[in-house]
């Protein structure tokens, strides 16, 4: 063939083609222009989604609550604002002004931003569980997940792409995950769906997800019963292809770049089961609150200070600036430290400032921060509850840094990474555990127990909306938490379950609780540890009522016969009682005198109230008696049971007395029976 053919040959199929392609078009449009006029009868459920969809998006007031910010609203709008949060306990109606992607301040603690993650870490499934969620808190949710793994992240800029090893430019993300995908690591997002009512978390929440957000990347799972809390996470957990599973509640935003040190920490040790830092999203104006945080703007550090008095002097002979600012010659600064400095002297001409002086380790060059951003671990009450407490000295020797691993004794159970397959060697969960409550010390003492490790990551940090009642219903007239607890302490607590049946002796050998006998045989299976050993090891700072005692049970008086009452007051500092002994022990007469000398309960101790006046110490002197939360170190808290069964306060030498009303009182020790206490077990008597 020679060219000028060649040429026309391909004119020709070209022409051809392009005649082809405008008659599909055509025919297409046509098709869907029928489609269209035909819609106006046939209805599509669709266009209804998206039309309340634009119609919540136009809702969105821009700015509102970014940041983190606590965001108001004024007249009527503040008023269904606040009717919103009376039914639900969160501020829905404010939620849904709010941007569902808003931003957040970055919480962390500074050192954070220095850390340097792998650029392969394992895949995360991440698995949101849900009831009768409102809507848009549950979409801000999704985003803020998504967010989290974003490529157009500031982090990802600044994120390691040369192995160290190797010297081999790494791509991130997971193993095989396609390098296209505008998100790193995530695998998927669960929705689990537990048989909500709410019709917008139906077709709407699918369309939403179908055209707002990348539908490949998350899966719904509509359960076709109400199941609570543990099996829908179980139910999530059973579809999850990840390497790593992050439980959400449906309540929580993260902070940028939550989810890489998880998935890092998993990386390096596999049993190591991890929560972020909780903060707390307040329920009425979505504030981002961040324990003690840094708030301050400046930090600076010095590792010793060589500064020499005439040197600085001489320094300053010469200076013409209008501010002297003095640094030692082994500081390094950050962001904007100078700033606020020139800021105070403008306004405050006389003021002499300082900026907040870091630690870097001569040793090593580690930052760390002098003041840092605190957060605590989990605790637990023998009643069965989840407790927050402060981090132990012990611990913070043994991690090394502010920023790594901490260990903590128990969790709060909704939000929390674990590697997938060692989730399932471990039992995964006890799936006859129904409604809400038991799981999260049930999965804390078992983990301990057989050889993993529960760690808060202080690099991760998620808010969660900690609301001040359930606004769903559970199944009806079920204990659920005490059901699911007594499940758990039969299989875990050993002997220590005794402490747990003192709070509910109703549920002692009670035919509800079911058989256990399975979560028994894992327990054999897995030669896991005792509660002993746990309490010995991993809680050593745990009070136990019956062990680290002189004496405990009811303190009678002996002149009234009556017994020290907590009166289930509650507060920071709440006064002592007395009340009609109980004929056995209940949780509000269940006292004790602790090797330390605290008068206490579980977690108060006795204090005497601090004197206000001086030169008050009469005859009459009477103080108020208040429990208030155990410092273990003594002062004010130390009390002595003397051989006359007098409770002598070692501070004020005031004794411990019943008078005439329900609170009692510290005075003056003398004889007489108000002053005389008995105890039901004691060496001391
Ligand atoms: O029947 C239900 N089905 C559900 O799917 C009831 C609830 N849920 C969902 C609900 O929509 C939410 O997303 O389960 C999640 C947890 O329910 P919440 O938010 O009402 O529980 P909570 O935050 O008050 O309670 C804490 O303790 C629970 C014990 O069962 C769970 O472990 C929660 O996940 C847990 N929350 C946290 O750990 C967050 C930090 C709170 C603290 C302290
Ligand atoms: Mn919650």
């Amino acid at each position: 063939m020679n060219l000028p053919v060649r040429k026309c040959y391909h004119a020709a199929k070209l022409a051809f083609f392009l005649i082809l392609v405008v008659t599909i078009l055509t025919l297409f449009e046509h098709w869907r222009g029928g489609k269209r006029s035909a819609g106006a009868q046939s209805y599509d459920p669709d266009d209804e989604y998206e039309k309340e969809i634009l119609e919540d998006e136009a809702r969105i007031i821009p700015g509102l609550g970014e940041g983190g910010l606590a965001a108001h609203l004024v007249g009527e709008a503040k008023r269904l604002g606040e009717e919103s949060e009376k039914k639900l306990a969160i501020n829905v109606y404010l939620s849904d002004r709010i941007a569902y992607n808003r931003t957040l301040k970055d919480y962390r603690n500074p050192a954070c931003k220095r850390v340097v993650y792998d650029a392969e870490l394992p895949s995360a499934s991440v698995i949101l569980i849900f009831h009768n969620e409102p809507y848009s808190v549950v979409i801000r949710t999704i985003w803020s997940v998504l967010n989290s793994v974003r490529r157009d992240q500031p982090w990802y800029s600044r994120a390691n792409y040369v192995d160290r090893e190797t010297g081999q430019t790494m791509k991130l993300g997971y193993p095989g995950q396609d390098p296209k995908s505008p998100y790193v690591y995530l695998k998927e997002i669960i929705l689990v769906d537990d048989n909500s009512t709410l019709p917008e978390l139906k077709g709407k929440l699918r369309h939403y997800v179908r055209t707002r957000l990348p539908p490949d990347l998350i899966r719904i799972l509509r359960l076709p019963d109400r199941v609570g809390v543990t099996r829908s996470r179980h139910a999530g957990s059973r579809v999850a292809t990840g390497d790593v599973m992050i439980f959400l509640d449906s309540h929580c935003e993260g902070v940028v770049d939550w989810i890489r040190p998880l998935l890092q920490r998993i990386k390096e040790n596999r049993k190591a089961v991890l929560t972020p830092v909780i903060d707390l999203l307040e329920q009425d104006t979505f504030e981002y609150q961040a324990g003690d945080i840094f708030n301050f703007e400046v930090t600076l550090r010095g590792f010793y200070g060589v500064g020499l008095t005439r040197a600085r002097l001489a320094g300053a002979r010469y200076a013409a600036g209008d501010v002297l600012v003095f640094l030692d010659s082994h500081c390094e600064t950050q962001t904007d430290w100078l700033r606020p400095l020139l800021q105070r002297i403008k306004v405050s001409p006389h003021a002499v400032v300082v900026p907040i002086i870091d630690v870097i380790e001569a040793s090593n060059f580690y930052y760390s921060v002098q003041d840092p951003v605190t957060f605590q671990v989990g605790g637990f009450t023998f009643m069965g509850h989840f407790t927050w407490i402060d981090v132990p000295e012990r611990e913070k020797k043994r991690r090394g840094s502010d920023i790594a691993p901490t260990w903590s004794p128990t969790m709060a159970g909704g939000l929390f990474a674990i590697n997938r397959a060692y989730y399932w060697e471990l039992g995964a969960y006890d799936e006859q555990m129904a409604g809400w409550g038991g799981e999260n010390l049930e999965m804390s003492f078992r983990i301990w127990q057989c050889g993993g490790t529960l760690e808060t990551i202080p690099c991760s940090r998620v808010g969660h909306v900690f609301r001040s009642f359930h606004p769903y219903g559970l199944p009806a007239h079920t204990d659920t938490h005490g059901i699911n607890t007594a499940r758990m302490a039969e299989v875990w607590m050993d002997d220590y379950a005794e402490l747990f049946y003192l709070h509910r002796p109703d549920l002692r050998k009670n035919p509800k609780i079911g058989d256990v006998t399975h979560r028994r045989i894992l327990r054999e299976k897995l030669k896991c540890k005792s509660f002993q050993w746990y309490l010995e090891n991993i809680y050593k700072e745990k009070f136990v009522p019956v062990r680290d005692v002189f004496g405990f049970g009811r303190f009678r008086n002996a002149a009234s016969g009556l017994c020290l009452d907590t009166l289930q007051r509650e507060g920071e500092a709440v006064a002592l009682g007395v009340y009609t002994c109980h004929s056995r022990l209940e949780p509000t007469q269940h006292f004790a005198l602790s090797l330390r000398g605290e008068l206490r309960d579980e977690e108060k101790c006795a204090e005497v109230q601090y004197k206000r006046h001086a030169g008050e110490i009469g005859e009459d002197v009477s103080r108020r008696v208040l429990m208030v939360t155990c410092h273990g170190k003594q002062r004010g808290q130390k009390w002595r049971y003397l051989p006359s069964k007098q409770l002598q306060h070692a501070d004020s030498g005031l004794c411990l007395a019943a008078g005439a009303g329900e609170d009692v009182r510290a005075q003056r020790c003398a004889g007489g029976g108000a002053q005389r206490w008995d105890i039901d077990y004691s060496e001391l008597n």
